[in-house]
């Protein structure tokens, strides 16, 4: 099945520049990390980059809840990227009409289409929000971005869930150009009969609520371990607080990579 597949064979065998570019990292760095960056400053998030960058695959932000944004902040985020190889994943969930979120992906303050390298979007509205901001990445001239459709959520009572979670994989299915895979907490494209993967068909699972050590939080956050996470299908591990609210950020960081990597290998190992 597909999760015998290594990162290294995806690397050069997806259809996607930019998931080909992912899985090389995730390959080179030997890292499925993901850190949720949920800082509130610009000075806290470069540092925990600067700090996390060797061992993470991606840095995801909430970059609207930067108190003292301003260009400089993701100026300089992309050039830590750069120094570190990671992606950058702008955790936005657009969910609007297609012609607002055009505005809100390209435009604004924040300018997310041009430092981003992954957004998110939720189907609520419909499959018009996917052409939307794939037509947002064709008229543009970076050429490395990619969508996430957030099929499933972590917090209790989630109500993205059957249908909703279903639709998900459909629209994804139509729009394999920019749509790169989905957040979920387990494998979702698998063939409903067979279980096996579907031929020419690789969508990257992002996987939230990772914690080693919490079941979750007072507002509603469930959490699973990365070896839960990992066998249910995930192929990157998205961690926030378990990583960053420690008192030693760079020690966690290297336990939750440690944790995704070896449940990655013995996955391949089947
Ligand atoms: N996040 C979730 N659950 C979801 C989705 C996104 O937790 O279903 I979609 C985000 C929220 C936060 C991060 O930015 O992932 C998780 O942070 P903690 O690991 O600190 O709970």
């Amino acid at each position: 099945s597909r999760s015998s597949v290594s990162h290294g064979e995806r690397a050069k065998c997806h259809p996607n520049a930019l998931a080909r570019r992912l899985f090389a990292i995730a390959e080179t760095k030997q890292t499925n990390i993901a850190v949720s960056a949920d800082l509130t400053t610009t000075r806290e998030l470069l540092s925990i980059a600067e700090a996390l960058g060797p061992y993470i695959a991606v840095f995801k932000t909430h970059i609207d809840i930067i108190s003292d944004f301003t260009s400089d902040t993701t100026d300089q985020l992309q050039r830590v990227a750069e120094k570190h190889n990671f992606l950058i994943f702008e955790d936005r969930k657009y969910i609007d009409i297609g012609n607002t979120v055009q505005k809100q992906y390209r435009g604004g303050a924040l300018r997310i289409y041009d430092w981003a390298h992954i957004i998110n979007a939720s189907v609520l509205a419909g499959e018009g929000i996917i052409d939307a901001l794939s037509r947002t990445i064709e008229n543009g001239e970076e050429r490395d971005r990619g969508i996430l459709i957030l099929a499933e959520m972590t917090s209790k009572g989630s109500l993205a869930t059957g249908e909703y979670t279903k639709a998900s994989v459909e629209i994804a299915r139509k729009h394999k150009e920019h749509v790169i895979g989905f957040v979920a907490t387990r494998q979702l494209s698998a063939d409903s009969r067979s279980d096996e993967a579907v031929p020419g068909e690789d969508f990257v699972i992002f996987t939230t609520g990772i914690s080693i050590s919490s079941k979750g939080d007072a507002l509603g956050q469930q959490y699973q371990s990365p070896a839960s996470a990992m066998e249910r299908g995930a192929d990157f591990l998205i961690v926030g607080r378990g990583i960053y609210s420690g008192s030693d950020p760079v020690a966690s960081a290297k336990a939750y990579r440690d944790a995704g990597w070896e449940a990655y290998l013995s996955r391949l190992e089947g």
